[in-house]
């Protein structure tokens, strides 16, 4: 089955992504080595974010299980722009597939920063705009805000032709408001959803589970959360959306086509089993086969297609 899809310019062969931060692609090239390149499970691959400098995260405990998920608080480690670009991105211009580098910054001269540095480099297909990461004290989140998301965009834009696509977090009362500030700006598409804020409670210290007090839910528990948004953000923007949340089989994934997406990322599921987004696409072919579907874009958009809210 033709599988392919066309992503703000991108030929993929299929539509399944990784989640940003959640397949340390350079760590399983070392355990996996090059066979992990001839059957790489991702049509494009996102790397984890980038800072402008370089950040130790948050202290641990950085994560816990939950009843069908999980709940992070990683704090954007990293090794900064010029150790990205010096260590990493090197081997990830080595992968079969598009790059997209994930940034975010605290300022507009920040994000500037990044997107010159990142944008200017051939290994590099696209980037994506973090604009909400839930673990960091920086105050304001860009993406909690229209004209906030709006002005970045008209900040970056001119820098680069690149693609270049907005991470929307889920903590807000209107994703689609936000959706339409970043298409207004000039992004090529949006991904979302980022993770639900979220807390655990130590059952012993009877204090938060987390160094860092906070974290973000990920995992099954916000998949049709994910499904609402996908779908509502689809339903208000000509530009295309990456659907991500709790996905876990090809089931899961044809939800979020059927709700909008254009292209689905898998995330969580790839931290228990890093073949999960191989099985997911296999099983995808399946469903759609299933459904009586002849191929993705017969199905693109169908709840928005036949509804009206
Ligand atoms: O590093 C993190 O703690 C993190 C990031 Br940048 C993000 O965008 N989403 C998330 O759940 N964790």
């Amino acid at each position: 089955m033709d599988l392919s899809v066309e992503l703000a310019g991108l030929e993929l062969a299929h539509p399944v992504l990784n989640g940003s931060g959640t397949f340390d692609v350079i760590a399983a090239r070392r355990a996996f080595g090059d066979e992990l390149l001839a059957e790489f499970p991702f049509s494009a691959f996102v790397s984890k974010t980038i800072t402008p400098e370089p950040r130790a995260g948050n202290p641990p405990p950085r994560l816990i299980e939950t009843a069908a998920g999980m709940i992070n608080s990683i704090g954007l480690p990293n090794k900064g722009l010029e150790g990205f670009l010096a260590e990493d991105l090197p081997p990830l211009g080595e992968l079969p597939v598009p790059l997209c580098v994930s940034v975010m910054g605290t300022s507009h001269g920040e994000f500037e920063r990044l997107v010159e540095g990142v944008a200017a480099r051939d290994e590099v297909a696209a980037l994506e705009l973090n604009v909400s990461c839930p673990n960091v004290e920086s105050g304001l989140i860009v993406g909690e805000q229209a004209p906030e998301t709006l002005s970045l965009l008209q900040a970056v834009r001119p820098i680069t032709e690149k693609p270049l696509i907005v991470k929307l977090t889920p903590n807000v009362a209107d994703p689609a408001s936000i959706a339409r500030a970043a298409e207004e700006g000039g992004a090529d598409a949006v991904s979302l959803i980022n993770t639900l804020k979220a807390t655990a409670i130590d059952r012993r210290t009877l204090g938060p589970w987390h160094g860092a007090g906070r974290g973000g839910l990920s995992g099954p528990a916000v998949h049709h959360v994910a499904l609402e948004q996908v779908r509502t953000v689809a339903g208000a923007v000509s530009i295309p959306v990456i659907g991500m949340g709790g996905i876990e089989s090809g089931a899961d994934a044809l939800a979020l086509l059927a709700a909008g997406a254009t292209a689905i990322a898998v995330g969580t599921a790839s931290f228990r089993d890093p073949l999960a987004a191989a099985r997911v696409r296999a099983e995808l072919v399946a469903a759609l086969a299933e459904a009586g579907l002849g191929s993705i874009s017969d199905l693109r958009g169908r709840i928005i297609a036949s509804t009206s809210t």
